[in-house]
């Protein structure tokens, strides 16, 4: 494998390895040996030289000077920030010892890796570190922290991670972005949906607050919190009662399209209305222009699966298309992740074949509080690596009070003394993904990429696929596996007849053009993994599970009696927790806000830049509030997962429930109820 190490100076070829749909070719510029600018790659096809501003400043966080650059051993309490430098050996002996000891004490599942996509590389977050927790029989990790209720409620109707091509969007007429903060999430969408606006087409965004995405639209519908699959009953009420629906299509491609016509006549506009706060005739509008405009495409975003309803929120919302016809349309259709297409053989990568207990019993990451505070038997042993679960989980401070265990032996591996990692025992300094072998695979668009490393490992830091084959030669473990090289993995991961997407893309194809295209040949909904390869209306498998078989709505449980929903989204600027702690991106970012309504600021005697108390059981936490009518009345939204300390108290998952959503164990971020007061400063 050429790598870029040994040349000081030129442009080399870069992907974004951060947990963002678009995944961007990047360019990375190198002067003695260090990248001095980021941009995009103009070649790249989808994401075309455009980058966001987070990435273009990223040297500040390769080079931020509070980058790890040596492990560390605890010297102080926990959560003290007290470290001491140790080497490598030190770091590696002193984790294994401990491990051999519980293990002979307590069992290998007294051990639970946590981690999730801080590195969207394949090898760096799901291949030699599975391997090794499989070899170990520690716990499993149920990585359900991001999109495990929509994918599984996407797949009932949709059989998988299949979706509109975003290219082809570029034909779209009408774009529906729901629930999703696209200018800041998604950004090359926004750009296709602008070369589409260009030659006509409309964009509507439906969404709880109107963000940056939503004044970008030429409509935006506010909504009330997780009532969206009642609006989406609602459009399927009168697409099915005006006659609007393509009958051809159904009988095709769909199964249970009679039973939904029927099941649909109880959700009338008025019920509709009164359930979203979307007034009757907008539902109508909408779904008149739902019908009458081709290609129509729905962007499903993110936000609408951290309810308790959002499995059956997305599956429903999947139903769409398929009433009016629009997967034979060219740029028709919809998406929420299309990571089916470029499905690669996790099993030759993770070998789950070597955990020898195969009812080792596994834990929802969702509930890492619960886990590190009420199971039994107790875990005694945490390892973090790609994640930051001290910001990023909910009902955060239980987490932490779990972190703050004397007797839980924690280690941290990440390019920052994190949030999380202030609560470890032995920090471990990792490698950015710009000085690894990787490759990667978008869930948006159809391209694989290989990352070739262009910088040396920043100090003694390590990737992720690094420090696992150390901890397996300090276990002792001689398997064959533990040897594989970067080379060998992708190999193993490229060969997958069983995907037909894959078919054909190998190695040195990668190696020779960096990025390549997911062979996608006929339409794919002539040929959905579902069990009746159909679009299932009526789902069988929902119905086997005890699942309500057709699009059903659910009101949220109203958990307390606090006055307003609290929906605290991602920002602009941070990547998740990602960036929060680098100073360029927190100016860039400006302050933590609020968003509230003029009529419940005015009530509870607060003003525009007000700092303010936001709590419930579970936590308080401040911000400051912006007042106006981007958020509906009883709603209140804030953005960021910012960095976090006892002077800033910015800490919002304080506040967050660690209640499972209705499919995939998912996340319910989004689905609190809080109260604001006014905090004398
Ligand atoms: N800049 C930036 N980009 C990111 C990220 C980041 O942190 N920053 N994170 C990345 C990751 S990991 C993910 S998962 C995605 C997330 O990005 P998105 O898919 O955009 O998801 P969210 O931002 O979580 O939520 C999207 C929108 O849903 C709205 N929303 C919340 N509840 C409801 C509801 O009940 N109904 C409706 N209609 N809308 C609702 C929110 O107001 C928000 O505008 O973005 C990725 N890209
Ligand atoms: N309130 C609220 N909470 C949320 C969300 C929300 O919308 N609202 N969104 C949720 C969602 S969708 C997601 S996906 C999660 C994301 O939560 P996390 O997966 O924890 O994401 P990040 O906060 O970006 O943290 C990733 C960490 O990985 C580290 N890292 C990066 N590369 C590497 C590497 O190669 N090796 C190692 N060892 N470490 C590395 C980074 O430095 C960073 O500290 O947050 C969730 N939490
Ligand atoms: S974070 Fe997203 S938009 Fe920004 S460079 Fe990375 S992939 Fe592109
Ligand atoms: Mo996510």
């Amino acid at each position: 494998m050429k790598s870029y190490v040994d040349q000081p100076d030129g442009v080399f070829p870069a992907v974004c390895s951060l947990d963002c749909p678009d995944q961007c070719g990047l360019l990375l510029h190198k002067q003695d040996g260090r990248v001095v600018k980021v941009e995009g790659d103009p070649e790249h096809p989808v994401t075309k030289g455009n980058i966001c501003n987070k990435v273009r400043n990223m040297t500040e966080r390769l080079y931020d000077p509070k980058r790890l650059q040596q492990p560390l051993k605890r010297t102080g309490l926990k959560g003290s920030g007290q470290f001491e430098p140790i080497s490598w050996e030190e770091a590696i002996e002193t984790v294994t010892y401990k491990w051999k000891t519980l293990i002979s004490e307590h069992g290998a599942e007294s051990i639970l890796p946590y981690s999730f996509y801080g590195n969207m590389g394949r090898l760096n977050a799901e291949s030699m570190d599975l391997r090794f927790f499989h070899r170990l029989g520690a716990s499993r990790l149920e990585r359900t922290i991001c999109n495990s209720a929509g994918a599984v409620g996407y797949s009932y109707t949709m059989g998988g991670a299949f979706g509109t091509d975003p290219e082809d969007t570029i034909h779209t007429k009408l774009f529906i972005m729901w629930g999703i903060n696209a200018i800041s999430t998604n950004m090359h969408q926004v750009v296709l949906a602008e070369q589409a606006r260009k030659n006509g087409a409309k964009i509507v965004v439906i969404d709880v607050h109107k963000n940056r995405t939503g004044q970008w639209a030429d409509w935006f519908i506010p909504i009330l919190p997780g009532t969206d699959t009642a609006l989406a009953l609602g459009l399927m009420h009168i697409l099915f009662a005006e006659n609007w629906v393509d009958q051809h299509f159904l009988e095709q491609y769909t199964v249970g399209h009679e039973e939904l016509r029927e099941h649909v006549r109880a959700y009338d506009p008025a019920s509709v209305s009164a359930i979203t706060g979307v007034p009757v005739e907008d539902i109508y509008k909408l779904a008149r222009m739902y019908a009458q405009t081709s290609p129509s495409f729905i962007r499903i975003g993110n936000g609408l699966q951290h309810h308790d309803n959002g499995g059956m929120c997305i599956r429903t919302i999947a139903c769409l298309p398929a009433l009016t016809g629009q997967w034979l349309v060219k740029g028709g259709g919809a998406m929420k992740g299309n990571g089916g297409f470029l499905g690669f053989n996790r099993t030759a990568l993770q070998r789950p074949d070597v955990l020898e207990k195969k009812e080792t019993r596994s834990i929802n990451m969702n509930r890492l509080g619960h886990a590190l505070l009420e199971i039994d038997p107790p875990v005694h042993s945490l390892y973090v690596y790609n994640s930051n679960p001290a910001l990023v989980a909910p009902e955060g401070n239980k987490v932490r009070q779990g972190l703050e265990r004397e007797d839980l032996f924690t280690v941290v591996h990440d390019l920052f003394l994190t949030e999380t990692a202030l609560y470890a025992d032995i920090v471990l300094p990792a490698t950015a993904s710009y000085e690894n072998t990787d490759f990667y695979t978008s869930y948006w668009h159809h391209y694989i990429h290989l990352q070739k490393p262009v910088i040396a490992p920043y100090g003694q830091s390590k990737s992720n696929v690094e420090v696992f084959r150390l901890l397996a030669k300090g276990m002792g473990f001689a398997d064959a596996m533990f040897d594989d090289t970067e080379e060998d993995l992708i190999r193993q991961a490229l060969n997958f007849p069983q995907n037909p997407y894959l078919y054909g893309i190998e190695y040195e194809e990668l190696l020779e053009q960096n990025y390549v295209k997911a062979r996608i040949h006929a339409p794919f909904i002539e040929n959905l993994p579902t069990p009746s390869g159909r679009i299932e209306l009526y789902s069988s498998q929902m119905e086997n599970v005890g699942l309500p078989p057709l699009p059903t709505y659910a009101p949220l449980p109203v958990e307390s009696s606090y006055p307003y929903w609290f929906i605290p989204g991602p920002n602009h600027n941070f990547l998740n927790s990602t960036f929060s702690n680098n100073a360029k991106h927190a100016r860039m970012e400006k302050q933590p806000r609020l968003y509230m309504n003029t009529d419940d600021a005015k009530a509870n005697g607060i003003e525009e830049g007000d700092w303010v108390e936001v709590r419930n059981d579970r936590g308080v936490c401040e911000l400051v509030v912006s007042v106006g009518d981007t958020v509906l009345p009883g709603v209140v939204v804030s953005q960021g997962l910012w960095a976090d300390s006892p002077d800033s108290k910015h800490f919002v998952n304080a506040l967050t429930p660690d209640r499972i959503a209705d499919m995939g164990g998912g996340a319910t971020f989004f689905s609190g109820r809080v109260a604001v007061e006014k905090k004398s400063r």
